[in-house]
């Protein structure tokens, strides 16, 4: 048995700082809600998430997503560790560099190429982008490849909606998403830590799943440039690097596309890139996590799930793969 902290000279069980940090977060949800007047109103019935940000960027409020799995029951990962612990290569590779360097990002104004196997390909702007769909406020766990996990209040809507939008033809297989590579705007593009610009890919039904979420926006306001801006993909049954930031294009395709970290490291970084605790990243285990944030002298690394914690609503699509070879 471990114990977690002391509190009033009482030791406190794992197992009761679970649900009271699941207590603390509804709480800190509902004061938030109820500062702003809302706490059972809802536009149209529905309960409002407001989960309140620090004021210092635009607001983006989301409603509460009902999609199946779409809020988590933890305690949210403090505003301040989300936004200065990041991987985000086009502004450095330490995990605060992003942090510091990423204000040169101009998020506005910013447009997004659809093309490729679709009968409706354009060039989005991202005031049209934002009225694809109704913002929901979404609760997901991101846990990256390297270890460590946050559970963050993402704002944003199903991936799928926009996709619709250009309908995609019966040969889109894949979606392939580029990011921005602008050396002007991004210092980390000098160096050749990937090949530029950054590609992640998805299968067409994974990028229509319900839960695949393109973000605007976290804790209620626009995205800080570090982790994103203005949109990203949060994709929350795989390792965080599939959640491309900074996205200009989208492009439909036949043919299985190739992300910078599969041409980086084949043999490390898979397609799939599903979150499998049994499948071992070849340079270390991915069987436990440390939940940023956590990390105090008694914080213990927490057992990682399959598919992140998913599996009930995602496992559905990897019937009958061999999830070792297509890892
Ligand atoms: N364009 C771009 N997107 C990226 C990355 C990156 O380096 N460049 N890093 C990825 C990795 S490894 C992770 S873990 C997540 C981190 O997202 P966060 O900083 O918002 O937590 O972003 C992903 N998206
Ligand atoms: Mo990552």
């Amino acid at each position: 048995m471990h114990f977690h902290r002391q509190r009033h000279g009482q030791r406190i069980l794992s197992s009761e700082i679970t649900s009271r940090e699941v207590y603390d977060s509804r709480r800190d949800w509902l004061k938030g809600a109820g500062a702003l007047g809302l706490v059972g109103l809802g536009l149209n019935g529905e309960a409002r998430a407001q989960t309140a940000g620090p004021g210092k960027l635009p607001k983006l409020p989301g409603a509460r997503s009902s999609v199946a799995g779409a809020t988590v029951m933890e305690k949210l990962t403090a505003y301040k560790d989300v936004t200065s612990y990041n991987n985000f290569y086009e502004f450095g590779t330490d995990k605060g560099a992003p942090a510091e360097n990423a204000h040169t990002l101009k998020p506005r104004p910013w447009s997004v190429v659809i093309e490729g196997e679709c009968a409706k390909p354009g060039r989005y702007g991202l005031d049209d982008l934002l009225k694809v769909a109704a913002m929901e406020e979404r609760v997901y766990r991101l846990r990256c490849v390297e270890g460590w996990s946050m559970v963050i209040p993402w704002v944003g809507y199903s991936l799928g909606e926009l996709l619709k939008k250009a309908e995609p033809t019966g040969k889109a297989k894949y979606v392939e998403f580029t990011t921005l590579a602008d050396k002007a705007q991004m210092p980390g593009v000098r160096s050749n830590v990937l090949d530029w610009p950054y590609v992640e890919g998805l299968r067409i039904d994974e990028a229509m799943h319900p839960l695949t979420l393109m973000a605007f926006g976290l804790y209620g306001e626009v995205l800080p440039n570090q982790n994103g801006a203005p949109l990203r993909l949060v994709v929350p049954w795989k390792y965080g690097f599939k959640s491309a930031k900074s996205i200009v294009k989208i492009r439909f395709v036949e043919k299985q596309p190739t992300s910078s970290w599969t041409k980086a490291a084949q043999q490390e970084y898979g397609f799939y890139s599903n979150v499998n605790p049994q499948v071992d990243h070849p340079r270390w285990s991915q069987a436990t996590e440390r939940r940023i944030g956590e990390d105090g002298l008694f914080a213990k690394r927490r057992q990682t799930l399959m598919f992140n914690g998913y599996e009930a609503q995602v496992g559905q699509l990897y019937a009958g793969m061999d999830l070792k070879k297509n890892f």
